[in-house]
């Protein structure tokens, strides 16, 4: 018998052996185990893709036990927790990124190949979960892996969406959109907890009922729909910290529709309950724009709401008393999409518990912060007031409550300046009537960053001028940052190993600035040549999959230029590709003898097109066009190819970055709010090719600006050539527009629509102005690559001075300066 609760888990302890064991012929037992007991194939007769499931259980096992140590002891401790609310995480693969944070990576690879497996082989069997669009969602993701590994009491709480960002699929050069059923053969990671469910409910009418005396407000809903916790584990690198990435699936709800059974209208009650779990189906595919569609905004609040409901649970277990509320809880609010948190926290603290207007406010305004990631007023979120009073009428009373409550405020302090109140007032008055989220958040945030220095200052000087005028304390900038774990522990191995060799110790992969110490090596001829063999290996890998996946065939003593990011006019995938007919065109008219002096390129552009975004969608069919014309001429060949690769994704970038020498961050100044990919290219020793946008000015302030090519007008220069418009335009550019427009390369009337954003008058991004000043650059980067020593230099000093761009950095600032949390690491080495 079981005397007491610590016998009785002293007994449990020993009956389990203690810990899982990680030494070789432990690894390989679980793994057999897991393919015979949970993919249910004989030990004798499975294959890649079942030693992948089995294998990924067993790590899965071990995350597991990793985080109910964890949250053991955050219960244990009480700690102020962060909670983060991100509509978009992009994860990629888990599996080699959680062995290397649980330190056991050669463990698995000695095990496997004992059982005749590859590690890398097995890796590849992964799918990416892809539950977000691009920069924002992977974001979110290297900031969770920064989080666990800082030892931040800290979870993630997003949607489960059944279908990610779509699959990419070129046919004839055109973009068509395919369903990413990612979840279609399981997904090995994430733990179901059937009884973390919460009614989420919508529509209905509000009441007011008479509650001991008090008039209290009563939400009747019309629907609910039931949201179930899905559990996935985030471990630390160096630290057994192994956090959680919440997301939730809505699943049908026996609340409410009783009666539809009674009615006798059986299957059609079933059917309709089954629609219940379309609320979290299916991601917008669309970034940086918004439509008011109301399953999008059901979405949100289905996010919103069951997360709230779980934190005031996790709340509750331990305190009685609300006051304490914000010295445990910080909410950060990543972009406008979850914003409709702060009218459900209104909601829950004024109408269920009865905490009184005033004390809710003061408490909400004590727990949101708010990250900005759009740079354009016409990026930010609005929600026609009809279409969330029909959906959520009490959290309309409650906003335009928020609303009245505010604007009397700022009147005592601005007097009646009206056209400067309307526009701060949450509600937009106009043809549609809207509620602004970005006000919202602004109004309630105890902080609001931007995610560049530049940004931060364009939200204080434009945007968001108003308000920074009334709560300058409230602004801040937060730099973003990448996690070296994935960006080069995990896509570089090669690399990796090189950096630890020449610091003498792998401690930069916890403590990123001391990659400044490669500097002293920069002129190292050693370091040079293995750094030289390093990126050669790398090109290999990408020259393979290259010709896998368009037949083309590279040589790798040419330039590998990339462009791998969303297609968007903005971001000028268009500059780069007239570019290369450019280059395309001075080859073809140069005399044969002079060939031999030019560098060759292998230009490559991926990324995927909004399935609504017709430019974006012609610039990748342009792409397609120019690559079929370059690629089989002769008279050119290894001088310069083009490959588009498909279906861009977490794992192709993996695969992309580490192989480029050169990479392109070219956005019309002014419009890209910071930019991470360059961060990621920076890391993997990449020069970098770019605008002073967003945060390339600040990556200039830590490599210098001898070590990247920068090109183009300024920020403040922007307004002023706008305004010029096309007598700018140069002769080099006019000459390959008329190129596209003659049908050097086909489809002539397809692309009309494409060139006239060009020359048609207004050349909104200014390709044409900054032709010259690109092409300088370019030749520039050809120069520097022609001296293989002095490019080598470069590539270590950018790699070296990439230390700031980690999100680990911002993520400490974050928790320092925003939401007042201290680590909370369980005592173990991990
Ligand atoms: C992006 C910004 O465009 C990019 O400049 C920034 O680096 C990134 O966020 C992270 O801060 N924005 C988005 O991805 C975005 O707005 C909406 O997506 C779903």
């Amino acid at each position: 018998s079981l005397g007491s609760d610590s016998a009785k888990a002293e007994r449990m302890f020993r009956l389990m052996d203690g810990f899982l064991k990680n030494d070789s012929i432990s690894l390989q037992q679980d793994i057999l185990r897991h393919v015979e007991y949970t993919v249910a194939r004989s030990r004798f007769n499975f294959d890649d893709f079942e030693a992948y499931q089995a294998l990924a259980h067993s790590v899965r096992d071990r995350l597991i036990e990793r985080s109910h140590d964890t949250q053991l002891y955050f219960k244990r401790k009480d700690p102020k927790r962060v909670y983060f609310l991100s509509f978009e995480y992009l994860m990629g693969r888990s599996l080699s990124n959680s062995v290397i944070n649980l330190g056991i990576r050669d463990q698995y690879a000695d095990a496997l190949s004992q059982l005749g497996f590859e590690f890398e082989v097995l890796a590849e069997q992964e799918g990416d979960a892809a539950l977000g669009n691009g920069g924002l969602a992977r974001l979110s993701a290297c900031q969770m892996d920064s989080m666990a590994t800082l030892d931040y009491p800290a979870w993630g709480y997003g949607l489960r969406y059944e279908y990610g960002l779509f699959r990419q699929v070129i046919l004839d050069g055109f973009q068509h959109e395919q369903p990413d059923f990612w979840l279609n053969f399981g997904n090995p990671w994430e733990t179901e907890r059937v009884h973390v469910t919460y009614p989420v409910k919508f529509y209905g009418v509000v009441e007011e009922e008479n509650l001991n005396g008090e008039k209290c407000n009563v939400w009747i809903p019309g629907e609910v729909v039931e949201a179930v916790a899905y559990d996935n584990p985030i471990p630390g690198y160096g630290t057994r910290n192994t956090i959680t990435l919440r997301l939730w699936a809505g699943k049908p709800s026996d609340q409410h529709d009783m009666e539809a059974y009674n009615t006798g209208d059986y299957i059609n009650a079933v059917v309709c309950r089954q629609k219940a779990e379309n609320i979290s189906s299916v991601l917008y595919p669309d970034d940086r724009s918004f439509q008011g569609k109301e399953l999008r905004l059901k979405q949100q609040y289905f996010f919103v709401s069951a997360s709230i409901q779980d934190i005031i649970r996790r709340f509750k277990e331990a305190h009685s008393n609300f006051d304490e509320f914000p010295e445990k809880v910080a909410l950060q609010l990543n972009d406008t999409h979850p914003s409709l948190a702060i009218a459900e926290v209104m909601r829950v603290l004024v109408d269920k518990e009865h905490l009184g207007w005033n004390k809710a406010w003061d408490i909400a305004c004590k727990i949101f912060s708010f990250t900005i990631h759009a740079v354009i007023a016409e990026g930010l979120e609005k929600i026609p007031v009809d279409l969330l009073g029909s959906l959520l009428p009490r959290h309309l009373q409650i906003i335009y409550e928020i609303n009245f409550t505010f604007v009397e405020e700022l009147k005592k302090r601005i007097g009646l300046d009206y056209n400067r109140l309307s526009r701060m007032s949450i509600i937009e008055e106009g043809a549609v009537k809207s509620i602004r989220m970005a006000n919202l958040a602004i109004v309630c945030s105890h902080t609001v960053n931007g995610v560049s220095k530049v940004h931060s200052e364009l939200l204080k000087a434009k945007l968001f001028k108003d308000f920074y005028e009334l709560w300058p304390q409230k602004f801040q900038c937060k730099t973003n940052g990448v996690t070296q774990r994935r960006w080069i522990v995990v896509s570089n191995p090669s690399l990796c190993a090189l950096i630890s060799k020449w610091l003498g110790t792998e401690a930069w992969i916890r403590d990123v600035d001391l990659l400044t110490g490669l500097r002293a090596y920069a002129a190292d001829p050693d370091l040079q040549q293995e750094w030289m063999m390093v990126k050669k290996v790398n090109k290999m890998r990408l020259a393979e999959y290259i010709e896998a996946m368009s037949g083309v065939k590279v040589s790798l003593d040419a330039m590998f230029d990339v462009q791998t990011k969303r297609i968007h006019e903005y971001k000028r995938q268009l500059l780069n590709i007239l570019g290369i007919i450019h280059r395309y065109d001075c080859i073809k008219n140069m005399e044969k003898s002079q060939r031999s002096k030019v560098v060759p390129r292998v230009c490559i552009i991926g990324g995927k097109a909004a399935p609504g975004y017709e430019i974006a969608k012609k610039i990748i069919k342009l792409c397609h066009a120019v690559a079929e014309k370059i690629n089989n001429d002769t008279d050119v060949g290894d001088l310069l190819k083009l490959v588009f690769i498909p279906d861009y994704n977490v794992s192709v970038a993996e695969l992309v970055i580490p192989g480029a020498d050169l990479s392109q961050h070219i956005s019309t100044a002014g419009h890209e709010a910071s930019g991470t990919g360059s961060m990621k290219f920076l890391m993997n020793g990449c020069l970098l090719l770019a605008t002073e946008d967003g945060s390339t000015v600040e990556i200039v302030e830590e490599i210098g600006a001898d070590n990247l090519f920068l090109f183009g007008a300024k920020i403040h220069e922007v307004p002023k050539l706008r305004e010029e418009g096309s007598p700018k335009m140069p002769l080099q550019c006019a000459r390959v527009i008329r190129m596209v427009r003659d049908g050097y390369f086909g489809f002539k009337d397809y692309f009309e629509s494409l060139c006239d954003t060009v020359d048609g008058g207004k050349d909104f991004y200014l390709l044409g102005s900054d032709f010259e000043s690109y092409l300088e650059a370019q030749a520039a980067a050809d120069k520097a690559f022609a001296d293989p020593n002095k490019w080598t230099q470069m590539s270590i000093l950018s790699a070296a001075g990439s230390g700031r761009f980690s999100s680990d950095r911002t993520i400490r600032d974050y928790a320092e300066k925003t939401w007042g949390i201290e680590p909370c690491r369980f005592p173990s080495d991990g």
